[in-house]
């Protein structure tokens, strides 16, 4: 049984009779949705096409790029220059801010993106994804400089990712909640199958990576420690942990089922502020996860509050189901970290 769907391009045309979302946004989002549809096509032919491995670069992470990754980024970058008010664009695998305008003028658009996150996943044929943000400017810009993109999280207008699983999923939130898609093979469309998604505040599952517990700060020690301990624990009931290594497959999980991720700034990663980046990771998970009721946080402040102070910024980032992710800050706290 085939059940109809609404499309992307209806769901994107409602929102704007309902929010004035504009046709600027609408136009992008497509344009972003296009990206994702075709490096999701890219993936699932990489080995025919010999792509899945290194490319002889690296970003300016200092990590080795893939092919893949090089291929996703330029695919994201072509397709988000299509839309007239998009004066920006920042990309986990490029140094430096690309700017389209000359003199962008309030009211365009800083898109931000990770073009393939997870791609250790890659050869191994484990899920990746897509993560994308965009702010909109409050004034006009007359030095084009790095800095000028540093916005906080919650100055995000709409954010969302794609999950290249068994099927490619797109998750968006405009500020009204979040909305889930599916591409339908054959058909060229995302369609609408998983509307208004909200994750359940209460969970019994986290996802960490647990190689790294001797690197971990006492906070986050004590909440893992209490959460293995099981039902005869301070906690008195069992926790059940996965990981993926790869953010997008841990955020879907947890939006359709509950549960709480964590990538916290631990000893071996602080000189670094963290593993994952704040503009392109952090802040649209976050903005994902509170539009659909859950919390985001980095153990002593709201993600989303979080003054950027570079564009490839790392962050320690917690997230997911409300009570959580507010007991883990209550572990911050009182260590008084
Ligand atoms: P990437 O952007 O270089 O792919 O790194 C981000 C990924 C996340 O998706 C994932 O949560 C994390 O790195 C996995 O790290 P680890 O290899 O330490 O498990
Ligand atoms: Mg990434």
């Amino acid at each position: 049984m085939t059940i109809d769907r609404q499309t992307l391009r209806k769901f994107l045309l409602q929102e704007e009779e309902k929010h004035g979302l504009g046709q600027d946004m609408m136009l992008l989002i497509e344009d972003i949705a296009t990206s994702c549809r075709i490096i999701a096509h890219q993936i699932r032919n990489g080995p025919f096409l010999d792509i899945l491995g290194a490319a002889e670069t690296e970003n300016i992470q200092g990590e080795t790029q893939k092919q893949l990754d090089v291929i996703a980024n330029d695919i994201f970058l072509s397709h988000c220059s299509n839309c007239a008010r998009v004066a920006a664009l920042v990309s986990e695998e490029i140094d430096n801010v690309i700017w389209l305008k000359d003199a962008p003028k309030k009211g365009d658009y800083l898109v931000y993106f990770d073009p393939l996150d997870g791609s250790s996943n890659l050869n191994v044929n484990l899920s990746v994804g897509s993560i994308f943000s965009v702010v909109e400017l409050d004034e006009d810009i007359t030095d084009l400089s790095n800095d000028v993109v540093l916005f906080k999280g919650a100055r995000q207008i709409c954010a969302g990712y794609a999950l290249y699983g068994p099927s490619t999923s797109l998750i968006l939130s405009t500020g009204q909640g979040v909305n889930g898609f599916t591409h339908k093979i054959g058909s060229g469309e995302f369609l609408l199958t998983f509307p208004d998604m909200r994750l359940p505040q209460e969970t019994s599952e986290f996802a960490i990576n647990a190689s790294r517990f001797g690197s971990w700060d006492a906070p986050i020690r004590r909440y893992i420690e209490e959460c293995i301990a099981g039902e005869n624990g301070v906690r008195g009931r069992s926790f059940n942990m996965r990981w993926t290594a790869s953010m997008v497959a841990e955020v879907h999980r947890i939006l359709m089922r509950g549960g709480v991720f964590l990538y916290p700034k631990d000893a071996d990663n602080a000189h670094m502020g963290g593993k994952l980046r704040l503009l392109y990771e952090a802040n649209p998970m976050g903005f994902i996860i509170e539009q659909a009721g859950g919390r985001a946080s980095t153990g002593t402040a709201r993600i989303l509050d979080v003054q950027p102070t570079g564009h490839h910024q790392r962050i320690s980032v917690i997230l997911g189901s409300k009570s959580e992710v507010e007991l883990i800050d209550s572990y911050h706290a009182e260590a008084g970290a």
